[in-house]
């Protein structure tokens, strides 16, 4: 049983006094306000089979606890000082995600870290690239990259934890972006998309099927691994108020048509805490 009963009690009362609407329309707004305003109409849900909304568990939708299982984990990406505040790569609030985090994280018995783990002169970095400024995009033999700053070095300060992340239960540890050549937003596949990281076939291992994500940035490292996940066959569960994004080009539009065609859920933290 994936969610608690009161959901499904709730549902046949619903049915039965035949306000699903009213009901429906009032607890999207709390619980997953970014998809749900797309087909929320005048606080009246139109389509009923928008394939965005079926992604989101029917309770979760109405402000009911979705019910966290032992086949769930909790992937917490790239929340590094290079991505908070004062970082290289700085995120506006990216240290504000964790406090969110260790609110969820008591939930779940499995728990994922990711590390962006670059070595110095890596071909993401735009200071690898002569005449190329940060933010522009390359080609590269897998395709387009996007340059970024010098972030996340090995060994240095800016690739450590966010000195405030407190996770020791966490199981794994899971760096990614260290080869050279390849950059790897996603926790499961290099940029190439076909490289494995190891982390799908990890999860499949434990009987993990439900992955819910949380971190930096939304629209890249947190996004991409969300993809993934659809991509291998799990769930794939985003804490919307958990992430923060960098949106560089419209980057959060473009990532989040893309959720809706995998079906990648957003929540708000509250649907796991009430
Ligand atoms: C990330 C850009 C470069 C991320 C990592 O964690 O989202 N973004 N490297
Ligand atoms: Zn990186």
């Amino acid at each position: 049983m994936p969610f608690d009963h009161s959901g499904s009690s709730l549902d046949s009362f619903v049915e039965e006094e035949g306000i699903l609407d009213e009901v429906e329309a009032s607890a999207i707004k709390r619980v997953s306000d970014w998809q749900a305003e797309k087909v929320a109409v005048e606080g009246r849900l139109r389509n009923r089979s928008d394939e965005v909304l079926k992604s989101v568990p029917r309770t979760a939708r109405r402000g009911i606890l979705m019910q966290v299982t032992s086949q769930d984990v909790l992937v917490v990406i790239d929340v590094q000082n290079d991505f908070c505040p004062g970082g290289a790569l700085a995120i506006a609030g990216g240290d504000l995600v964790i406090d969110v985090i260790h609110r969820v994280a008591p939930k779940f018995e499995h728990i994922v870290l990711t590390q962006d783990w670059h070595p110095a002169g890596h071909s993401s970095f735009a200071t690898a690239h002569p005449g190329k400024q940060p933010f522009e995009q390359i080609e590269l033999s897998y395709g387009m990259q996007t340059l970024w700053p010098d972030h996340c070095i090995q060994g240095s300060k800016g690739a450590e934890f966010h000195p405030a992340l407190h996770l020791p239960q966490a199981e794994i540890i899971l760096r990614k972006g260290f080869s050279p050549h390849i950059d790897s937003y996603s926790a499961f596949f290099e940029n190439d998309r076909v490289t494995s990281t190891g982390l799908g076939d990890y999860l499949r291992d434990q009987g993990l099927t439900r992955v819910f994500l949380a971190g930096l940035a939304y629209d890249y490292c947190v996004g991409y691994s969300a993809l993934d996940a659809r991509r291998l066959g799990l769930s794939a569960i985003i804490l919307r108020d958990a992430c923060r994004a960098i949106d560089l080009d419209g980057s959060v539009a473009k990532i989040e048509a893309e959720f809706a065609k995998s079906r990648v859920a957003l929540i708000d933290s509250a649907a796991l805490l009430g």
